[in-house]
């Protein structure tokens, strides 16, 4: 009979391994387990706000990574405010947590419902208590403490649980940047003794605007805490991107190393090299399967827009060696789906989008073992400014 294990570490349900650093950059490749699977990172995290990825089943998702070979569990994100207004989350605790209510059986991440609050609906007041604010679905006030978030959270059962946090519209005064922040931090910890279930994580957000001795502050004192995870928010909010790469150069030094770290809402595909090259572990962002909807595809010559007539009889797929079912098709028959309304079209750019969005995370986790990360982010940098989205 085996002795109980003392080697916490081997135990613990959460943890990150470094596998390997960059040399030219501060980029990692490393591994994050969860409950639900082993994360190979750096990784790109599929939106599902509503318990779904917007037209796109479990088994389809998996097919997005299904030729990466390093990929052992995808994860996948949720939205607290979305779940908790409708359906609710009583109603998918009744049902055996988010992850039997959607049958996912990989890891999933729920955001804590600040950034929701802050850019969906009519906030009413936000004080140390609670945010105020009205549903838009239907009008509703309620009140979003940091305890309820992590409850909400806990009853849908994810992962990975975000801290609520106050986010505001920048620019903003100094003055209100550090109230912000201050607050974010109160409430990161409040949410951490709200806390109680050991098979989920919880992560920390650090704010702080564009300044960058407000971030460095910030991501010091959370890392006081004894969060799994730490992620930097509050940015692709209409900023130039250069202010958001300078900003994560100032954040991320002052992160424990030993702990993964989450840019959270971003964003293209340069934005994600540019972050991992600062440190970033993983990502998330509506764009692929948002453009997708819309009839813009991600390809590493450029995206393309369907609807567009010079695709009218164009008989190439949208990449020769894409695996994804889109590019099983040609650019005349998806151009035709999106100018028919026809729903396959959306489905399929989504399946595209995702796809490519995986595949270029696998080429930063290759390229960071092999020690060309900087190469593949020069020809990305060159992409992006060749043929702006
Ligand atoms: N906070 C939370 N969720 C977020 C953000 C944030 O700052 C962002 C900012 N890009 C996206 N999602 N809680
Ligand atoms: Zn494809």
């Amino acid at each position: 009979p085996a002795a109980a294990s003392t080697d916490a570490a081997s135990t613990a349900p959460f943890q990150y391994q470094c596998l390997a650093r960059d040399v030219g950059t501060d980029a990692r490749r490393g591994v994050f387990t969860t409950p639900h699977g082993d994360i190979q990172t750096p990784t790109f995290m599929p939106v599902g706000t509503q318990a779904t990825v917007k037209g796109v089943t479990g088994d389809l998702l998996r097919q997005t990574t299904a030729t990466l070979p390093d990929v052992t569990a995808q994860i996948i994100l949720g939205n607290t405010y979305h779940l908790a207004l409708r359906p609710g989350h009583e109603l998918i605790r009744q049902m055996g947590g988010l992850h039997r209510f959607m049958n996912w059986d990989g890891p999933i991440l729920t955001d804590s419902g600040g950034f929701q609050v802050f850019s969906l609906s009519a906030l009413t007041k936000i004080d140390e208590h609670a945010a105020v604010f009205r549903s838009h679905i239907d009008g509703r006030k309620i009140e979003l403490t940091p305890e309820h978030s992590i409850e909400i959270q806990e009853s849908l059962g994810s992962d990975i649980a975000m801290v609520l946090d106050h986010v505001i519209a920048l620019p903003a005064s100094t003055e209100a940047v550090i109230d912000a922040t201050e607050r974010s931090v109160r409430w990161a910890q409040r949410c951490l003794n709200a806390a109680s279930r050991p098979d989920q994580a919880r992560f920390a957000i650090v704010q702080g605007g564009l300044d960058e001795t407000i971030r460095a502050q910030c991501a010091r004192d959370l890392a006081q805490h004894a969060f799994e995870g730490f992620a930097i928010g509050g940015l692709s909010v209409g900023e130039p991107p250069p202010e958001m790469y300078r900003v994560l150069s100032a954040t991320c030094p002052h992160l424990p190393e030993e702990k993964p770290r989450y840019l959270m809402g971003v964003g293209r595909p340069i934005d994600m090299l540019e972050g991992i090259a600062r440190g970033v572990d993983l990502f998330d962002c509506v764009m692929p399967t948002r453009n997708g909807r819309n009839g813009f595809a991600f390809t590493d010559e450029g995206p393309l827009k369907l609807r567009n007539a010079v695709h009218r009889d164009d008989p190439r797929p949208l990449e020769a060696n894409c695996p994804c079912p889109a590019c099983r098709h040609s650019r005349a028959y998806l151009r035709h789906l999106f100018v028919a309304g026809e729903m396959l079209g959306p489905i399929l750019l989504t399946l595209h989008n995702l796809t490519y969005y995986q595949r270029i995370m696998h080429q930063a986790r290759q390229a960071i073992l092999a020690g060309t990360f900087s190469e593949l982010l020069q020809r990305h940098r060159q992409l992006a400014g060749a043929d702006k989205p």
